[in-house]
C-alpha cells in the first residue's frame, strides 16, 4: 500500500492568495484509523494555513510521541517538521525559535505526551510565552501504546476494557490558565467551524497559543461510559463563543445584539470578532476564564472556544532582547566580532 498521495488534482480547486490550493498544504496518507479524530485536526491545519496564505517553508511542525505526534506527517508536507522524543517537543521548539524566529512553529502532542511525560516540559513552554502553537490532540488515553488512561482521562471514565478510572483528571485548559498562559483555546476535532477560526487566530497570537483539542480515539476510548467519547462530547460540549476570524483589509460590518460581540486585536492588527454565548464571560479576563471553567466543570460541560486571550502578550525574544536575525543568517563578523570586543564584554562583567 502507498502513502504517497497521487498526484492528480481537480483543475478547479480554488487558489489563495499565494496561487496555492488546499493541496500545497497537505501531506501523506495518514495511517491513523479510520476516524481518529487527529485527522480531523490535521484537516483543519491545512485549511487554516490555506486560508491565512502561509508559505508552507515558513512552518516548523514540531511533536512528541504518538499516535497525535504522528500526525504532522500527514499535513504540511512541504514544511519543517522535527518528530522529536516522547514529552520533549516544548524543549526542543524552544531551542529552534530562539535559534529562527521567523518561522511559526506549530507543535503537537497528546495527552500523554503533555500531561504526563511532557508535563515538566510543557508548564516551562507556557510560562517562557515563546511564540508557537500548541495543540493537545487530547482523547484522555494513550492511543499509541493500545489506549490505557492517560492523567486527562476524567474520574469515573469507563475504558474500553470496563475499568473505571479512579483519578481525578488534569485539565490541561484550567492548567495553562493558572501558569498565565497567553492564550487559550478548547475545541472539539468534530467542530471544524469552531477549530479553523481558533487555529488561525492562534497562529497571530504574539506568544504561548495553547489549544486543547478533545479528539476521540475510535479504537480504543470511544466506547459508552468514556466521556471523550463522540457521542459523549457532543451531548456534553458547551460552546462560550462563536469567532470570526476577519481578514485585515476587511471592514466589520455585520451586527449583532449590544453585549454579545467582541472584538480582539491580534499582534499584527488583524480583528477576530467573538459572538458570545456565555454572558458573564469576558476572554480578556483571565479570572473570568478562570471561573467559566470551574463552572462547566461543576455541570459535567465541555467548554470551547477562545476562554482567554491577552492582546498585549509580550513574547520570549521581546523579554530577551534576543538577535532579530535568525543564527543562520549571521555572518562570521558578527558571530566572532573579535578580541577587542571580547576584552570589552569581559570588562563590563568585572
Ligand atoms: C520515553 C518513552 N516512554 C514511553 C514511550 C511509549 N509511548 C509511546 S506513545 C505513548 C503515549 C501516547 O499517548 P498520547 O501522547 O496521548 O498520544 P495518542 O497516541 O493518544 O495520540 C507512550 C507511553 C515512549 N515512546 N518513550
Ligand atoms: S489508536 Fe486511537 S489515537 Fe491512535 S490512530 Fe487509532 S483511533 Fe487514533
Amino acid at each position: 500500500m502507498s502513502y504517497v498521495r497521487p498526484a492528480f488534482r481537480h483543475p478547479a480547486l480554488p487558489k489563495n492568495d499565494l496561487g496555492y490550493t488546499t493541496r500545497e498544504y497537505e501531506g501523506s496518507l495518514s495511517t491513523l484509523c479510520a476516524g481518529c479524530g487527529h485527522d480531523s485536526i490535521g484537516a483543519a491545519i491545512v485549511q487554516a494555513c490555506f486560508e491565512l496564505n502561509i508559505e508552507p517553508h515558513k512552518v516548523a511542525k514540531m511533536s512528541g510521541i504518538g499516535c497525535s505526534s504522528k500526525t504532522p506527517a500527514y499535513f504540511l508536507g512541504k514544511s519543517h517538521g522535527f518528530n522529536s522524543v516522547h514529552g520533549r517537543m516544548p524543549s526542543v521548539t524552544t531551542g529552534a525559535y530562539l535559534a529562527n524566529r521567523d518561522m511559526i512553529y506549530l507543535g503537537v502532542s497528546g495527552d500523554g505526551d503533555t500531561a504526563s511525560i511532557g508535563m515538566g516540559q510543557f508548564v516551562h513552554a507556557v510560562r517562557r510565552n515563546l511564540r508557537m502553537v500548541y495543540i493537545v490532540m487530547n482523547n484522555g488515553c494513550y492511543g499509541l501504546t493500545k489506549g490505557q488512561d492517560s492523567a486527562t482521562a476524567d474520574l469515573g471514565s469507563i475504558s474500553k476494557a470496563g475499568s473505571v478510572n479512579p483519578f481525578e483528571a488534569i485539565d490541561l485548559a484550567g492548567l495553562a490558565l493558572e501558569l498565565g498562559a497567553t492564550f487559550v483555546g478548547q475545541s472539539f476535532s468534530g467542530d471544524k467551524d469552531q477549530l479553523i477560526p481558533l487555529l488561525k487566530a492562534a497562529m497571530k497570537h504574539n506568544g504561548f497559543a495553547f489549544l486543547n483539542v478533545i479528539s476521540p480515539c475510535v479504537t480504543f476510548n470511544n466506547n459508552v461510559g468514556s466521556t471523550k467519547s463522540y457521542d459523549y462530547v457532543r451531548e456534553h460540549v458547551e460552546a462560550t463563543s462563536t469567532i470570526d476570524f476577519v481578514p485585515l483589509e476587511t471592514e466589520i460590518t455585520t451586527q449583532y445584539a449590544e453585549g454579545s460581540n467582541q472584538i480582539v486585536t491580534m499582534h499584527d492588527g488583524t480583528p477576530i470578532e467573538l459572538h458570545k454565548l456565555a454572558k458573564d464571560w469576558d476572554p480578556k479576563d483571565r479570572t473570568s476564564a478562570v471561573n467559566a471553567l470551574h463552572t462547566a466543570r461543576a455541570k459535567g460541560e465541555i467548554l470551547t472556544g477562545l476562554l482567554y486571550v491577552d492582546e498585549s502578550s509580550n513574547e520570549l525574544h521581546n523579554v530577551l532582547n534576543t538577535c532579530t536575525s535568525p543564527l543562520n543568517t549571521l555572518e562570521r563578523q558578527v558571530l566572532t566580532p573579535g578580541n577587542a570586543r571580547l576584552g570589552e564584554i569581559n570588562d563590563g562583567l568585572r
